[in-house]
This record gives C-alpha cells, structure tokens and sequence, in this order.
C-alpha cells in the first residue's frame, strides 16, 4: 500500500476521482484558511465544476502555520472528502486544490495577476471586527501589528490590502476577496475593515479599493466536523491511500453567492451553487436558525456531558427548546426565495440528529463571544424592538454563561476556547456562583452586549432566571 495519495493512477474504479486533466488547471483563486471546511465547501464545489471543462485551479494557504501545506503538499494537493450519512459513507478524491503556500509565499502570490479571487474561510475572529462598532478594532493583537507595519502581514485584512495595493502599484487589475465566514453581510464587514485597514497609512489606497474592487457576500453551510483518526482510517480503507488531509462532512451543501466578481468567476452554479444579487436573506436565515441553534445545542449539550451534536439533539429536553428556538428565530426573518421556513427547520432537526457525523460539541461552543453576536443578540434586539420576549435567544445567553464558568458540575475543567477567555476568567474571578451575579459581571465585558439587550430589564431577568436554573 502506498504511504500518500500521490497520484490518481491506482486507486480504486469505485472510488469517485477527477476525471478531468489537472495539467490543464490554473491557479486563479487564492484561498486564505486551508482547514476542514474549505477543503469541505469550495474545494468541492471547485472540483465540480472542473468536470466541464473549467480551469479554474486553487492554491491556499494559513496566515499561521504550514503544517497543513505540508500535509497537502506532500499529497499534490490531492485528499479525499468522506461523505457520511446513516446510509453509509462515500469517498471522493479533490483535484482543484494545486498547492499549499507556507504564509512567507502568501503576499507574493496575492501580486500575481492570474490570481482573480480571494476567499476566505478565517472564522470569525480572525477579522478584526469589533462587534459593537461593526468596524476595525484597532486592539486586535494581529490587525496592531500590521497597523504597525503593513509590509509583512499577519491579518487576513492586512495581507488584503497589501496584495491590493501590490496589485494597484504594478497596474494590475484588483482581484475580489470573497468572505466564506459566518458573518452577516460577510463581504460588506470585509470591505468595510480593509478600507479602514487601509486608510490609516495610505488614504489613496482606501479611496482606490472603495472604488475598484468588489466584495461579494455569500452564505456558506456544510456541516464539517474537525478530522480526527476515524476520518483517516476510512479515508483509508476506502481509498487505499494514506490521506493525512482527509475530511469529512455530511451530503448536505448550500452555497449562495452576490454575483459581483469584475474579474470572473468559476460557474459554481454548475455545482449546485446560487448566484443572486441579495445574499442577506439567506445568510440571515442559516445565521439564526442553523448557527443559533447549533450554540444552542452545543452549550446545552456540552455542559449535559453530551459529547456530539447528534446525541445533544436526542436529549428531549434539549431538543424541544431547539425546536422551540427554531420556531422563534423564523419570526425574526424577512421571507427567503423559494424556502418554506418551517421545512427548513424540520431538515435542520434532521441534520443534526445525522448518526454518522461526530460533530463535538465542544468545537461549537468555542469562540462564543464571537459567535454570539450575529446568531443570537441581533435577533433577540429586533424581536425586542417587535415587543416580543426573545426567551430562546435568553435560554441561549445563559447556557453560554454557564459554559463560560469553565467547569462542569463534578468539579472538573475545560477551556473555553475563546479570543476573550482571559478577561472572561478575570471578569468571573471571585464572583459568587450565584445567577445574577456571573451574568451581571458577564454583561459587563465592554462591548460584548448591545445596549439595547443590557439596557432591557425584562430580557436580563429571563437570561439571570434561566441561568439560575442550569446552575
Ligand atoms: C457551527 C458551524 O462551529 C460552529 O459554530 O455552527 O461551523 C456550522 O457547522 C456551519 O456553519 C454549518 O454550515
């Protein structure tokens, strides 16, 4: 047996593999964030539409470490995406990705003009953005040191506007960064930090950007557990390969695009994708009831001893306030094209209770004071301002808080996992293990929480009483 997919040649005719001439591919789009979902979500729908006979080919790459280039590298870019559903588990090799550059290779390759799209998948705190403002936050320690000098970048939204402002000296077209991350009006927020970014040291580039280059938004969704030795092992079995980049994920994809990209594009629609000029309504819809009942689940669950999503839901208690959750969160929503909101949350119940995927819990209630804010706080605001209750959003709250003591019941501990942890741990040091008083000091964390949530008597007393009851 062969240590590494390396080549195409000998792996099994069961196994689905490109069936189109990889020599042909060019590398035009540039993907920030080489982890699981990507390899999961545009690498596929990339891969797909290379069956028609387009050459659009990918390199990635981190802003961090170069273990995964290794990994992939090693493999000619190639790795096997594990299909996994209660009717059994499917392998597919991926051809669109062509190289994994180390983050030293990253600003070079942005100049190249073959290089038409940017995309992102980063997560959410990866951007800079300070959520009470919606702009810049100039104490993130990456987007301070790039402010510092811009000439070696370690910020996705430093390395953007240096690549566009690489590309602007040369006379080169811009290329269109395209957000991949679960953030509502994803492009919008991006554009919005690379202009401020930019602005600061050089206001001919900001003024440059804001008129030149596009910023699509998307909304992006694939439930893509972390890889573990499982994954490996059937990507193994499966394949007859050892796969060190192996993913895996569940049948279900969706992918809806703005469709503004001056430069061109891959028709992802061949895949399965959806070009339309208003991505808001979507990405709302997946925001609040897929991510928003996920925290849920995950918060809830995690602090039951529910190790996977799939038993969290199996849990009754749990999955009636899903179910309850759900029901809320569609009031809060403008109608979406051709989706029937209540189907919608039906196949959610269903995506989560997926035997087959190993989804953790604790990988979803990480980063919660990232997460929070667009899945939870800015609909319980609208249905406040509506005069209704927003109890779910404040069951919600308050399962997070609980999980943001950082111990379980029998004493034992867990990191939050979190950018704010630090002042999370020194917020809650010495606070009585009493409801009003862990949610009064977790309110508290400067502009974590709307005012127009803070400032609601009535909203703080369900989050204080709900948190009372799950201590
Ligand atoms: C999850 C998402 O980790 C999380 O917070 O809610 O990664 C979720 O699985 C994806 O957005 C599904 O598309």
């Amino acid at each position: 047996m062969s240590t590494l997919l390396t080549t195409l040649r000998d792996l099994p005719d069961s196994l689905a593999q490109p069936d189109y001439d990889r020599a042909s591919l060019r590398a035009g789009i540039l993907h920030l964030g080489p982890g699981a979902f990507f390899r999961a979500h545009l690498a596929s729908y990339t891969d797909a539409v290379l069956q028609d006979g387009s050459t659009w080919g990918i390199v990635t790459g981190g802003l961090r470490n170069a273990t995964t280039a290794g990994q992939l590298n090693a493999q000619n870019g190639l790795y096997t995406l594990l299909t996994r559903s209660t009717a059994g588990t499917g392998a597919q090799v991926i051809g669109s990705v062509l190289r994994c550059l180390t983050p030293e290779e990253l600003p070079d390759r942005l100049a190249d003009p073959m290089i038409r799209i940017v995309s992102l998948t980063i997560t959410e705190k990866a951007y800079g953005l300070d959520p009470s403002t919606g702009g810049l936050n100039l104490a993130h320690p990456d987007i301070a040191a790039d402010l510092a000098d811009p000439t070696r970048p370690r910020s996705a939204v430093g390395l953007i506007a240096a690549g566009l402002a690489a590309r602007r000296a040369a006379g080169v077209a811009p290329f269109t960064p395209l957000s991949c991350d679960n953030l509502p009006g994803n492009g919008q927020v991006l554009r919005r930090l690379v202009l401020e970014f930019s602005a600061r040291h050089d206001p001919d580039l900001s003024a440059w950007i804001a008129g030149e280059v596009r910023f699509p938004c998307t909304m992006v969704d694939r439930i893509t557990p972390a890889s573990t030795d499982a994954t490996r092992a059937d990507a193994r079995a499966l394949t007859g390969y050892r796969d060190l980049a192996a993913v895996e994920a569940e049948a279900f994809h969706q992918w809806v695009i703005e469709d503004d990209f001056p430069q061109g594009r891959p028709d992802w629609d061949r895949a399965g994708a959806l070009f339309t000029a208003d991505v808001a309504p979507y990405e709302k819809m997946k925001l609040r009831m897929l991510n928003g009942t996920h925290s849920l689940l995950a918060w809830l669950g995690f602090m039951a001893g529910h190790e996977h999503v799939r038993d969290a839901i199996a849990d009754p208690a749990i999955l009636a306030a899903a179910r309850a959750h759900l029901a809320v969160a569609a009031t809060a929503l403008d109608p979406v094209p051709g989706v029937d909101l209540a189907s919608y949350a039906e196949d959610l119940i269903a995506r989560f209770a997926n035997r087959a995927i190993l989804h953790r819990t604790a990988q979803i209630a990480s980063d919660g004071t990232q997460k929070l804010p667009p899945r939870v706080f800015d609909p319980a605001v609208e249905l406040l301002a509506r005069g209704e209750d927003a109890a779910t959003h404040a069951l919600i709250t308050a399962a997070w808080m609980r999980y943001a003591l950082g111990q379980r019941r029998d004493g034992t501990t867990y990191p939050l996992n979190d950018p704010r942890e630090g002042e999370i741990r020194a917020a809650l040091d010495g606070v009585p293990r009493q409801a009003p008083a862990i949610a009064q000091a977790l309110f508290n964390l400067p502009g974590l929480f709307p005012p127009a949530l803070t400032g609601h008597s009535g909203w703080r007393d369900l989050v204080t009483n709900r948190l009372a009851a799950l201590l």
